[in-house]
């Protein structure tokens, strides 16, 4: 057995999804680097308002109410501490910042309702330790009368009035720009490579450009001189609503939902979508274009109901590892994985009453640590799907595809279809009902290759399917219907 050294550029995103800052900067040095991922996206940083009706529901996070450093992932200095770690072994840290407003007025006031116990009243829209007073708020320039939006075909309301009834901050005010640009600059010096973006089709594009524009390089202790902060903005946008993604991916990338919505209906085969289809997938769809998506079959909002996406997005619970084999073989957009925890579902009427439910935690609401089994699957409630063996593995095909075209595209006019990048990797998937037997065209060079869904090298020995590339570049495939795991995927680094 050989061992290799591999040298890549990794563009993956992981969300450790209320992962505490602790636990994410052991991931970094024991699992991300060693696996080739490129990234973190952290749960927002900034302190939040306790929310105990329903109990420490997860999107307490998405209620700041300012912008110091603790949260149930950590103090600053875990944090801090979390974001070197993860620098020094060249895992960059993305952080989710929420800017669009602070928590909703009905949150009450005082010290004891927020995670650094900073002292805030909702209804007099009072945060002092920002400091925002009700006079940076965009009450004025609603027109609706509850204050909340209530259509999203005005781009007014979306803009300028409360999302779901959240304070609405003011962006167009040089004070409130200033305290965001501080808050992110603050995250930028200490280490992280850029920023989620929360809520960006509530906010007008031009404060946004405004504020990107007034960030900091990235740190130099670890990014080149001159790094600018990689942003990526959750616009949703999938075709129905007068505010389009394209406003906003002039200023960094944009979240495109349409990938995993329309993705998972194929995948189900609903509308008789069939994986052949996919033959021209990315643009051709009315995607945004490769280099402005970010792309992701589900997030956190949508897998459990929230946001958009719609049912036909998969998510831990089915068919996810062909979906994300499909999506790192792919050139197109950015990917970014899920890693989850799991909550029982209840649902009632179409709706999962438990939507609402935390990160496994203890009674007093602290979030539990993240704890590794011996045969590498995460503990205790915490999904961790990028630690499954073919999500894992096929973060690195990923990497050794990176620039890669897309080439020698087969199908069966149906569910069957392979292809590859350049001629470096290979991938074959059947999602039809009957076997997979074909000979097709690789474009590898000759030799043994490793099935990196069903094995994986490891120390020059391959643990699943061998597949043999003759001379002229052809190999042949089985695949059974009745497999779980119905996907082939070869490249140059899982040669034996
Ligand atoms: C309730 C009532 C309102 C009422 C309000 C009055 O429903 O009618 O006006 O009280 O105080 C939570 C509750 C919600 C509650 C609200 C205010 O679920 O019922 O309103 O808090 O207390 C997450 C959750 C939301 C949650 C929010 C704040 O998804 O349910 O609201 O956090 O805690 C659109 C947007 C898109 C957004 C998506 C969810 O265009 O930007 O909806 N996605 C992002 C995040 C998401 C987050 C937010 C935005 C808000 O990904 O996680 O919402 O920061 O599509
Ligand atoms: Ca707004």
């Amino acid at each position: 057995c050989r061992s290799r050294v591999i040298f890549y550029s990794s563009s993956t995103i992981v969300h450790l999804f209320e992962w505490r800052w602790n636990d994410i900067a052991e991931e970094c040095g024991r699992y991300l680097a060693p696996n080739g991922f490129g990234a973190v996206q952290i749960s927002p940083p900034s302190e939040n308002v306790i929310v105990t009706q329903p109990w420490r529901p997860w999107w307490e996070r998405y209620q700041p109410v300012s912008y110091n450093l603790c949260s149930r992932s950590g103090t600053e200095q875990e944090l801090r501490d979390m974001i070197c770690k993860c620098n020094a072994v060249g895992v960059k840290i993305y952080a989710d910042v929420v800017i669009n407003h602070m928590c909703a007025p009905d949150m009450g006031e005082g010290r004891r309702r927020s995670t650094c116990g900073s002292f805030f009243n909702a209804s007099k829209r009072e945060f002092p330790s920002v400091p925002y007073t009700a006079s940076h708020f965009n009450d004025d320039k609603c027109p609706t009368l509850s204050g909340n939006i209530e259509t999203y075909q005005d781009i007014y309301q979306v803009r300028n009035c409360r999302l779901v009834g959240l304070l609405d901050l003011a962006q167009d005010q040089e004070h409130v720009r200033g305290r965001i640009v501080d808050y992110m600059n603050r995250l930028v010096d200490m280490g992280v490579a850029g920023f989620r973006v929360d809520a960006c089709k509530h906010m007008w594009p031009e404060d946004l450009k405004n504020i990107y524009s007034k960030l900091h390089d990235l740190n130099a202790t670890w990014f080149p001189h001159g790094s600018r902060p990689l942003i990526y903005q959750e616009v949703i946008d999938l075709g129905d609503e007068p505010v389009k993604a394209i406003e906003y991916s002039g200023l960094g990338l944009v979240t495109e939902f349409k990938y995993g919505a329309m993705l998972g209906s194929v995948i189900r085969k609903w509308n008789q979508g069939k994986l052949a289809d996919l033959k021209t997938w990315g643009e051709h769809w009315g995607l945004l274009p490769s280099d402005e998506a970010l792309v992701f079959l589900d997030n956190h909002d949508n897998q459990r109901g929230h946001g958009a996406g719609g049912a036909s997005v998969v998510t831990f619970r089915e068919i996810y590892k062909m979906a994300v084999a499909f999506m790192l073989a792919h050139p197109y957009g950015v990917p970014r994985l899920m890693s989850s925890y799991r909550w029982d579902q209840r649902v009632v009427g179409g709706k999962d009453q438990n939507d609402w439910m935390g990160p496994p935690s203890y009674p007093d609401g602290s979030t539990k640590p993240v704890p590794i089994q011996p045969d590498g699957s995460c503990g205790e409630g915490w999904v961790c799907e990028h630690r499954w063996p073919s999500i894992r593995n096929m973060v690195m095909f990923h990497n050794v595809v990176d620039g890669e075209p897309l080439a020698n595209w087969w199908d069966n006019g149906e569910n069957q279809i392979a292809f590859g990048r350049g001629n470096q990797g290979f991938i074959v998937i059947n999602n039809d009902d009957c076997p997979l037997d074909v000979t097709l065209y690789t474009g590898l060079a000759e030799g043994t290759y490793c099935d990196v869904i069903s094995g994986q090298m490891s120390g020059g020995c391959c643990s699943g399917k061998q597949l043999t590339v003759r001379k002229d570049g052809r190999a042949h495939f089985t695949i059974s219907h009745s497999d779980p795991d119905p996907v082939i995927a070869i490249h140059t680094h899982s040669k034996l």
